[in-house]
């Protein structure tokens, strides 16, 4: 059966399920807002649906219903590849079912000839400055795509609420084929001199991704995994939450994602990639070169706390525990990469953070996110121009971030729009008023 059947099936079934809970059930409560709630950042309001993926604090992520471990376990492997394919995520992410192999390569070739950029798309990204940031590069492209979406051009001419997701898995589908390719793009015009590697129209997502970096395996399993570990963690972070909020406005897909980019870019989410490996250089040059002792790297890691600057990797706002995406890519260094240099200084950073983090009190988790060990595999495979570690990640967040928008389109959610108070309301509150 293709994915879009498939797909149609279950957003048949579903539907009952939420209009039930919408009529029946819509009065009853979910979630208590407290005035820390409404200063910090909702953290903790429970206002969002998704069924894709959902993190527990303690566990961390399940994609539909799965660990990372049963995730990878599950999926279809690429032959003679420890990796399953991206596609067959996407599948999952979409459907909640694992596809069997020939549902994976049917959708393989059919991303496979959406791959297509078109030319303007290179002239937008030639025409910027040279000291560009790629994140600022990769949500131009997507959103100079615009004029490519099927979303838009159906809904101009008419579209009846329940058909939006129709044409909002053509963008999606689309993009999924076009972002890996757009981001390899700018990391060979930003730093190979603009010599570009053609797709190979054989590979899949993965496989092709590391073939137009010109990185030889097994960076193509690198890329699946990432790809796959970065994919939806539920819908409140900023990436995904920006990228529902954008499309909550029926906002077609390009406008939604290139937004959820921008918000990815920020030091405090996926551009921790990026500064992670910024610090350890840092530490690096400082040391000459040597791996710190661990009180030397205690020095470091107070130093940076004590000058008011966070550390970057850890911490997060929901997960109470050592992020299992960071477990993931700590074992696959463990196997491929355990005498790295750069690996011993996360590891060390591994050892001593969490104990000063918790000594210094403030940060609520003090165990590393997935960010402090991703930037390591790059740099290990050749990928040492740290500043594009976030496009990678944003290339695997589309995916969790699209799927979502699929199914907020089948499920017809409204126009997002909380209800802002003022402080002076919230004193009268504080009051008793
Ligand atoms: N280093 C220093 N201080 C930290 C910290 C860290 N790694 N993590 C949290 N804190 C501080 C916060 O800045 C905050 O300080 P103030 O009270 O002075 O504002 C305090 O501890 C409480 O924060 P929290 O409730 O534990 O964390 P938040 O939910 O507010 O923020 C996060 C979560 C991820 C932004 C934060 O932990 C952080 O800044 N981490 C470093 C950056 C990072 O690695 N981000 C990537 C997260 C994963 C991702 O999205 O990609």
């Amino acid at each position: 059966m293709s994915l879009k059947d498939k797909l149609g099936e279950k957003i048949d079934a579903w539907r009952p399920r939420t209009t039930k809970l919408l009529k029946e059930h819509g009065a009853v409560k979910v979630s208590d807002v407290t005035i820390a709630q409404a200063i910090g950042g909702a953290r903790g309001v429970r206002c969002l649906v998704t069924d894709i993926s959902y993190l527990d604090p303690n566990e961390g992520i399940r994609f539909r219903g799965m660990t990372i471990p049963e995730t990878l376990e599950a999926l279809p492997k690429v032959p003679g590849s420890d990796m399953p394919y991206v596609e067959g995520h996407i599948w999952l992410l979409l459907t909640g079912d694992v596809p069997t192999e020939s549902e994976v390569k049917e959708l393989v070739k059919d991303l496979q000839k959406r791959a297509k950029v078109p030319g303007y798309v290179w002239d937008v990204l030639r025409a910027m400055e040279g000291d560009s940031h790629p994140m600022a590069m990769f949500s131009t492209a997507i959103v100079a795509m615009e004029r490519e979406s099927v979303y838009r051009q159906a809904y101009d001419k008419g579209l009846g609420k329940m058909d939006h997701w129709q044409p909002t898995l053509e963008d999606a589908l689309n993009m999924w084929a076009r972002l890996p390719y757009i981001g390899a793009f700018i990391y060979r015009l930003k730093y190979k001199g603009d010599k570009q590697i053609d797709p190979d129209p054989k590979l899949d997502l993965g496989g092709n991704f590391a073939h137009m970096m010109g990185i030889e395996p097994p960076y193509d399993d690198v890329a699946r995994l990432y790809f796959i570990l970065h994919s939806d963690h539920e819908s409140g972070n900023v990436s995904a939450h920006t990228g529902h909020l954008i499309g909550s406005a029926l906002s077609d897909p390009y406008y939604a994602i290139s937004g959820m980019v921008n918000g990815l870019a920020g030091p405090l989410h996926g551009l921790a990639n990026q500064e992670v490996l910024r610090w350890i250089q840092g530490v690096m040059e400082q040391m000459g070169g040597k791996i710190p002792s661990e009180e030397e790297m205690k020095q470091f890691v107070w130093d940076t706390l004590n000058s008011g600057q966070v550390v970057p990797g850890f911490g997060h706002a929901v997960l109470r525990k050592t992020d299992p995406r960071y477990t993931e890519q700590r074992n696959f260094c463990l196997k491929h990469l355990p005498d790295d240099d750069i690996f011993k200084y996360v590891d060390l950073l591994y050892k001593v953070v969490p104990p000063i983090l918790e000594e210094q009190g403030k940060a609520k988790n003090p165990w590393p996110n997935v960010d402090a060990q991703s930037g390591v595999i790059q740099w290990y495979y050749g990928l040492r121009e740290y500043d594009f570690y976030t496009v990678l990640f944003a290339i695997g967040r589309a995916l969790g971030v699209l799927s979502n928008i699929v199914w907020d389109r089948a499920l017809g959610y409204p126009i997002e729009r909380p209800k802002s108070v003022t402080t002076a309301m919230l004193e009268d509150v504080a009051a008793g008023k």
